[in-house]
């Protein structure tokens, strides 16, 4: 389903008297609005191929309708949130779920909908109808070679997946690890998993990056064979220039210094970008600053310092993207308010006086650090925001016109009532 240019416009001219009062109070508040406007629209978040659909918890999982139930739908999907938002313009595929059929159709429809395939996901965390091995205990890091050897060439298929549709990036998840002491020789089964990971590595082509996902517990309790980042960051030294840490907002113990691993790991070059959410306890997959979003704001604030230390493009230098998932919300409308959380952190972020929080730290002025920071976390800067979205073409209120024009009741007279997404 496509949205109408025309209803766009329509929305705008609705609410611009409105959105006009609130931006013009919001430019006499921050000199620099114009520039951070232009980084906004520059800006854009993937969405990943497995959040279209609803999620579930270990209990149950309770559908919702409409849901997309072909690659080709869920392309669609995320086409309609860039469509309204402007910054949602990549999707991420997940390999098996996502495989295509049909290469040149699928990067067709994807131009059409002015998307771009981010980074690959592979998956050996759950055996697959008809393979040969199972991954009960465990994949890169298995006692058995065989298994270890068909996670290998599970992620090579997922590289060349990658390659066909101009993917950049993989990611490797493992589920890998123990749950119980005893049951697995640490050192061995790092070793095992590094060398896994060393023939993945070998597959990349030249301009690839393989990014490295930690997470502290689940699915196994006792211990996790890329469990945290200084784990991950042992695996991508070890590996060369092109492997990095990947940082999932959800992956930590409860109460992590997220933005201190944030800026050790852009310190080392090593960061290679966000899976974002949020969580009260543990990698809960909730809306992106729903619970804390003083610590999105913090971790926000330590990227743009980090980036512009070292020159980097905001917009394409490091990977970003939602890792979500939605058991009460309709997906769509939770993706238009994760992207919104992420956007308004990032203008937050570039709001910082920069200057005087570095006068402030040299002279041990406390106080002073943490007026900046809260005063401009307390700023609303909403309106700037969707001035980006107005200016490149998008939607005053993604959500309200996602309401409105009731795209979800279209979707379920096109698809149906009881789709599944597939992979969910
Ligand atoms: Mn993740």
């Amino acid at each position: 389903m496509r949205i109408d240019k025309k209803q766009i416009d329509q929305h705008n001219s609705d609410l611009q008297k409105a959105h006009q009062n609130r931006f013009d109070f919001a430019k006499s508040e921050i000199p620099h609005a114009e520039s951070i406007i232009q980084k906004l629209i520059d800006f854009n978040v993937a969405i990943p191929s497995w959040a279209l659909g609803t999620g579930g918890t270990r209990f149950a999982r309770f559908s919702g309708a409409g849901e997309p139930g072909t690659l080709e739908q869920k392309m669609e999907d995320v086409g309609m949130l860039h469509a309204l938002n402007n910054s949602s313009g990549a999707i991420s595929l997940h390999i098996p779920w996502d495989i295509p059929s049909n290469y040149g159709a699928i990067k067709n429809l994807a131009a059409d909908l002015n998307l771009k395939f981010d980074a690959m996901n592979s998956n050996t965390f759950q055996d697959q109808k008809g393979q040969a091995l199972s991954y009960k205990f465990g994949s890169l890091q298995n006692t058995n070679k065989a298994i270890r050897q068909q996670a290998i060439e599970h992620n090579i298929e997922v590289i060349k997946h990658g390659i066909e549709l101009g993917s950049k990036a993989l990611t490797v998840w493992l589920s890998d690890g123990s749950c119980f002491p005893g049951q697995l020789n640490f050192r061995k089964a790092f070793q095992n998993t590094l060398e896994g990971l060393q023939e993945i590595y070998a597959a990349l082509p030249a301009d690839w990056k393989v990014f490295v996902e930690y997470k502290a517990f689940e699915p196994n309790f006792y211990s996790m064979t890329v469990g945290d980042w200084g784990q991950s960051l042992l695996y991508a030294n070890k590996l060369g220039p092109k492997a990095f840490t990947l940082v999932d907002l959800g992956h930590h113990l409860p109460n992590a210094n997220i933005e201190q691993i944030v800026a050790l790991l852009m310190m080392e070059q090593k960061l290679a970008g966000f899976h974002f959410n949020d969580s009260k306890y543990g990698d809960d997959d909730l809306t992106v600053g729903s619970i804390k979003p003083y610590q999105l704001f913090l971790i926000f604030n330590e990227l743009v310092e980090g980036m512009d230390a070292r020159g980097m493009n905001h917009a394409t230098d490091l990977g970003w993207m939602i890792d979500a998932s939605h058991n009460v919300k309709d997906p769509l409308e939770d993706l238009l308010q994760s992207v919104e959380a992420i956007m308004i952190s990032y203008a937050q972020a570039l709001l910082v006086d920069r200057k005087g929080l570095n006068n402030a730290q040299d002279n041990n002025d406390v106080v002073a650090a943490q007026e900046i920071l809260q005063n401009t976390f307390r700023t609303d800067v909403r309106a700037i925001v969707a001035e980006a979205r107005l200016r490149a073409g998008g939607a005053l209120d993604p959500i309200a016109f996602y309401r409105n024009n009731k795209l979800r009741a279209s979707l379920i007279k096109e698809r149906g009532a009881n789709t599944i997404a597939t992979g969910l």
